[in-house]
């Protein structure tokens, strides 16, 4: 795989106004390989575009064969989402290399990267240059309180956006704006309307989408791709109608 594919299919995407869609799968909530298989096949019939590995946690020992299994029952490309540098895994196709801008822990703006950079170059690992933002959503979440940080309040708009900024001037290729795992409130579209307006990168939105509602709000707010893992995990049929309403958007545009 070239090493830029990823990236240049989400800038393609992004200039055509079509939206992607990723799912997160947490290797700790993986209970048997039997429902990560049909969840995978449920992925491939229902058209998802990334299959993202990850957490800011992980205490099992499954994140290799996680990948794997996704390997041998799709073609999709896998992308690591990790939260240190002990959650890389050379096997699948990209790593999120993030920066979590919306915080002023350097370890997590810097330091973990500086550890990370020898292992991924010798990788063939694609590199997602990621400005990571957690939003606030009324609850702590595990990435808020492992990565010592304050996630963005929720309705201070200008503070997301300077961040946004800040991040696309420094050369990020992605913004990751997060409200976190089973945040208990999505983004508000204002405020991903509002970040949407101020970059020109592609805006990638998650952390507590569990309906069909939220996600499209997230989406017509300007949302480039969307993240979903604990509505799926909840309730499976969330894949197939996020998957739905993804493709029904998709095609409005490639008609018109
Ligand atoms: C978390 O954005 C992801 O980092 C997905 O969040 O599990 O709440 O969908 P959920």
């Amino acid at each position: 795989m070239m090493k830029t594919k990823i990236l240049k299919t989400l800038l393609d995407r992004r200039a055509s106004g079509l939206k992607s869609f990723a799912i997160l799968i947490d290797p700790d909530k993986i209970q048997d390989s039997g429902s990560l298989v049909k969840l995978i096949n449920i992925a491939v019939e229902n058209k998802v575009d990334f299959i993202f590995v990850g957490g800011s946690l992980l205490t099992g020992d499954n994140l290799h064969q996680v990948i794997e299994r996704v390997k041998d029952h799709s073609q999709l490309p896998v992308v690591l989402f990790p939260g240190s540098t002990m959650h890389i895994n050379v096997t699948a196709d990209a790593v999120l290399f993030l920066s979590l801008i919306s915080g002023r822990n350097p370890e997590l703006l810097i330091g973990q990267q500086v550890i990370a950079a020898p292992i991924l170059k010798r990788s063939n690992l694609e590199i997602l240059p990621t400005g990571y933002m957690l939003i606030d959503s009324d609850n702590q979440t595990t990435v808020s309180y492992m990565s010592n940080t304050t996630p963005i309040p929720a309705d201070k708009y200008s503070v997301a956006v300077c961040t946004a900024m800040a991040g696309e001037m420094l050369g990020l290729q992605l913004i990751y704006m997060d409200a976190g795992s089973g945040a208990r409130f999505p983004i508000h579209p204002k405020m991903i309307a509002s970040v949407r307006r101020a970059i020109d990168v592609p805006l990638i939105i998650g952390g507590g989408i569990d309906s069909v509602d939220k996600a499209m709000a997230s989406l017509k707010a300007g949302a480039d791709m969307l993240v979903v893992g604990n509505g799926i995990e909840e309730n499976p049929n969330l894949l197939i109608e996020v998957s739905d309403a993804i493709n029904n958007l998709n095609q409005e545009l490639d008609v018109h």
